[in-house]
């Protein structure tokens, strides 16, 4: 019994949850296959999803996941009374539904217990290695999981060397390719040789709305499960998952649960990262300005919906979609989910981490649009979303979670007029490139939108 007198959810309490609005799992994966880092929200609420679905669905047994938490135990000391069992509350506009997720095995704390999954790591029994560990982790000194991945792949490659498949599930274009050079530089000779035939990093594109969870998501999955849940996360009904089809080894059937596996995921993840990510930073960034707390609220705002629409129309111009993938749709679909009242999605979530973000989601397209001799009405909604990040820099600091903050800072310092501001920020070379800078016509562009959004913010 914990505080108030309700139990805790465990396979013990299984048995006492009955609401039409919870699923329970039918059976539970007997070992593990899976070693997954970076345990945050996302990770419950999608890759242990489609993996639990998967088995649920009659695929093979033996893909139990060993979830590892990043920098803080605080999810893996959640999960472990629980026996790894926690909760998905889903949250739409009309009703609540808790999924309750068997797949995690086992959980460990990243820093603490790191020999123990670089052991899991290289078990004959795991085949497959996915990471959420954000953007700013494959950049700059090796990052936790990196070094963690680093040592587990050098003790397979000594011991039994089976093959493996290594996914990373971030946000980044061609993630798979980014997580391949970022080991091969850190691994030792002859890992890295034994990597070339014996591991794949199969590139990846994940899709799910999954804010932090609050005490009320906290209160309303207690309501359903009759238990309390310290891992409990809240996610959109909504969830995507395309996968290269490159596994020397086995891999579970997530088909099954509905993903998608396929030769084609850079044009799947080129469309959801100048969609919706894109999309995303839009409304974060202007939303803020304007006062906004939440991406439903910036929804909601005509003007702001109204900008995404020609956003994303000029993003769209950048990729080519996937066979059977309607880019409409998907733009329509995706404004419908940002509109969502029950998720609060906050902007000062998505603002975090803006000089990772900007290079992926805005300025690749960006520079596909001027290589191709666009004109500022071609690309001025795209210049917004940038713009807005800027103007946030100077207006709302505290928004500034960032890996480059004290850099972001300093440029933005001292710079009075919008011209000044557009250009000191442009020296930052290793988020900006130094070709924008030198592209008047992306400067003029700016310096208009910058203009015009510390105007509107000052009056807001
Ligand atoms: C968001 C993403 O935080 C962010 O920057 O754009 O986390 C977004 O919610 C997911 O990619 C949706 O799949």
């Amino acid at each position: 019994m914990t505080r108030d007198g309700l139990g805790r959810l465990s396979a013990e309490a299984l048995p006492g949850v009955s609401s039409s609005r919870v699923s329970l799992p039918a059976r539970r994966p007997s070992g593990i296959g899976i070693v997954h880092l970076g345990a945050g929200a996302f990770f419950r609420a999608h890759q242990a999803v489609f993996t639990e679905r998967a088995f649920a669905r009659g695929g093979a047994d033996g893909w139990g996941i060993l979830a590892v938490t990043g920098q803080r135990p605080d999810v893996a000391d959640a999960l472990r009374p629980q026996g790894g069992l926690y909760g998905v509350l889903e949250r739409s506009a009309d009703a609540d539904r808790v999924d309750v997720v068997g797949s995690v095995r086992d959980a460990a704390a990243g820093e603490r217990d790191a020999d123990r999954v670089a052991a899991a790591i290289a078990a004959e029994e795991t085949h497959v290695v996915t990471l959420t560990i954000t953007e700013k982790a494959y950049a700059g000194e090796p990052s936790r999981p990196l070094r963690t991945l680093r040592d587990g792949l050098q003790r397979r490659a000594r011991s039994h060397g089976g093959a493996l498949a290594v996914i990373s599930c971030d946000n980044l274009r061609d993630n798979g390719a980014v997580l391949r050079a970022a080991m091969e530089r850190i691994v030792d000779d002859r890992t890295r040789r034994w990597m070339r035939d014996a591991v794949t990093f199969p590139r990846t594109m994940v899709d799910r709305i999954v804010p932090a969870t609050t005490d009320d998501d906290r209160k309303r999955a207690q309501a359903l499960l009759g238990v309390r849940d310290e891992a409990v996360v809240v996610a959109e009904p909504f969830a995507q998952w395309v996968i290269a089809d490159e596994f020397v080894g086995p891999r579970p059937e997530w088909e099954r649960a509905g993903a998608i596996l396929t030769d084609e995921v850079s044009r799947w993840e080129d469309m959801k990262i100048r969609t919706l990510n894109a999309a995303h930073l839009l409304l974060a960034y202007e939303g803020a300005l304007r006062g906004h707390g939440t991406i439903h609220e910036c929804a909601a705002d005509a003007s702001l919906a109204s900008a995404v629409r020609g956003l994303m129309a000029q993003t769209a111009q950048t990729f080519t979609a996937p066979r059977g993938a309607d880019v409409a749709g998907y733009q329509a679909q995706t404004l419908e989910r940002f509109a969502n009242p029950a998720i609060g999605h906050t902007v000062r979530q998505i603002a975090k981490d803006g000089t990772e973000k900007l290079p992926v989601r805005l300025l690749a397209p960006l520079r596909e649009l001027r290589r191709r001799g666009a004109a500022a009405d071609g690309f001025d909604l795209i210049a917004r979303a940038v713009a807005a990040w800027m103007a946030l820099v100077r207006v709302r600091p505290d928004l500034l979670d960032d890996p480059r903050a004290e850099a972001v800072g300093a440029a933005a310092s001292g710079s009075g007029d919008p011209r000044n501001l557009v250009t000191s920020l442009l020296t930052l070379t290793d988020v900006f490139g130094a070709d924008l800078a030198a592209d008047a016509v992306v400067v003029d562009a700016l310096v208009d939108q910058v203009a015009d959004l510390l105007r509107q913010s000052r009056t807001a």
